[in-house]
């Protein structure tokens, strides 16, 4: 029989869709009996409990006075292909082209191209936004190129990297997942009353309040459903637009109403509090955390830009509108909260389909078929 595969992953470990996708994935290999090794720049967030078979490799940065800016991009590229050589990988799986892509294509030339097999996974703006600075778009074009093989969150993605970078090396689709157990709908209802009363409904975005997330969408969108529904916002997450929202909530006379939360690591422990999660961001190449609230039986109302239509079923099991129309969002979250029975028919389709369809479990099986076609290995050698 042969041994599985050792895996080293990287990614941002920040909060954020791309560095929990990695991370959830690296949890998942190691329960299936994978050593997982995680080089990365700081500890990713949902790492810090001890598991068996993962291993965690802080990327060392040298500062030296004629550096203006330290070259992560090489100490990484150093970490990896030290870790490849002393942990005897097999595949280093990359999230976010930018720079991690590029960074793994150096390792594998260090250690011996025939040795380690490099998977990147397309996240979203590493193709839509950053990636097609010019300073970026040829390093981006090549390391897609370059890798032994190429996943993207959505076909959507893959046809924006297709398009874009004029590419026809093959590219699978492997969408974001969720792991039901961790969000799940409501049963302390206890917790809410921090954030609503009881009359209330309780309005929730998350996002790293990038331009992208569209966070004013949410504030105009809010003070409109306001008008017709008693009700509360509350923010969650923090980033560059963070100051600019709070003076619109303040202009609009909406600070009673909205709850600034901040970062928050554990996102399951809000998620279900929702009786809606809006996400009108410009574009989602994804849009992981409405899968989130989907699994704990939150209805969404998302960008009906990018790919979030692979998973939401417009009318059925959420809501999709155009980030620019919020009369057409605040309409569409007024009618979900005035009538309860439709509001937990769009719950119940949303759950079903985030644990059938997306639960961790059924998607892990396409990242490992992947492995073993990379590395040759046969259903038989695994199971055996
Ligand atoms: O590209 C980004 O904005 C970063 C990335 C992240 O780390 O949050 O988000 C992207 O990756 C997520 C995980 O695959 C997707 O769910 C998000 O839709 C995607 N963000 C965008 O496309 C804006």
């Amino acid at each position: 029989m042969k041994p599985l595969p050792a895996i080293g992953i990287t990614c941002y470990p920040s909060q954020g869709g791309s560095g929990i996708i990695a991370t959830e994935l690296g949890l998942n290999l190691a329960r299936h009996g994978y050593t997982v090794h995680f080089i990365t720049s700081s500890l990713p967030i949902r790492l810090r409990k001890y598991r068996e078979n993962v291993f965690f490799h802080r990327v060392e940065m040298a500062s030296y006075p004629v550096f203006e800016h330290p070259p992560y991009t090489l100490s990484l590229a150093t970490a990896m292909a030290e870790v490849a050589t002393c942990y005897e990988l097999d595949i280093l799986h990359v999230h976010y082209a930018i720079p991690h892509a590029a960074s793994a294509y150096l390792a594998k030339q260090m250690v011996g191209p025939e040795r380690l097999q490099v998977v990147t996974t397309l996240h979203g703006t590493d193709v839509t936004l950053v990636g097609q600075e010019p300073s970026f778009f040829p390093m981006t074009r090549f390391v897609i190129e370059q890798s032994d093989a190429v996943t993207a969150v959505s076909a959507f993605l893959k046809k924006e990297t297709e398009r874009v970078f004029d590419i026809s090396r093959s590219i699978d689709v492997i969408p974001n997942f969720v792991d039901p157990r961790v969000f799940r709908p409501l049963t302390d209802t206890g917790r809410r009353a921090r954030f609503a009363d009881e009359n209330e409904q309780l309005v929730v975005h998350a996002s790293n309040f990038r331009r992208v997330k569209n966070v004013p969408a949410v504030i105009e969108t809010f003070a409109r459903i306001r008008q017709r529904v008693p009700s509360r916002l509350l923010l969650v997450g923090d980033g560059p637009e963070q100051a600019a929202i709070r003076r619109q909530v303040t202009e609009l006379g909406e600070d009673e109403f909205v709850t600034f939360l901040g970062h928050v690591d554990e996102l399951e422990r809000i998620l279900p509090l929702a009786d809606l999660l809006l996400l009108p961001s410009f574009h989602e190449s994804f849009g992981l955390v409405a899968l989130e609230a989907m699994s704990c039986a939150v209805p969404v109302i998302a960008t009906d830009r990018g790919g979030t239509n692979e998973f939401i079923d417009n009318g059925i099991n959420g809501y999709l509108c155009d980030p620019e129309d919020v009369p057409g969002m605040a309409g569409a979250a007024i009618r979900l909260l005035t009538h309860p029975e439709h509001h937990a028919f769009v719950c119940q389709e949303a759950h079903r389909d985030a644990v059938e369809k997306y639960g961790s479990r059924c998607v892990l099986r396409q990242y490992l078929e992947l492995y073993d076609r990379l590395i040759g290995l046969t259903e038989g050698d695994r199971a055996g």
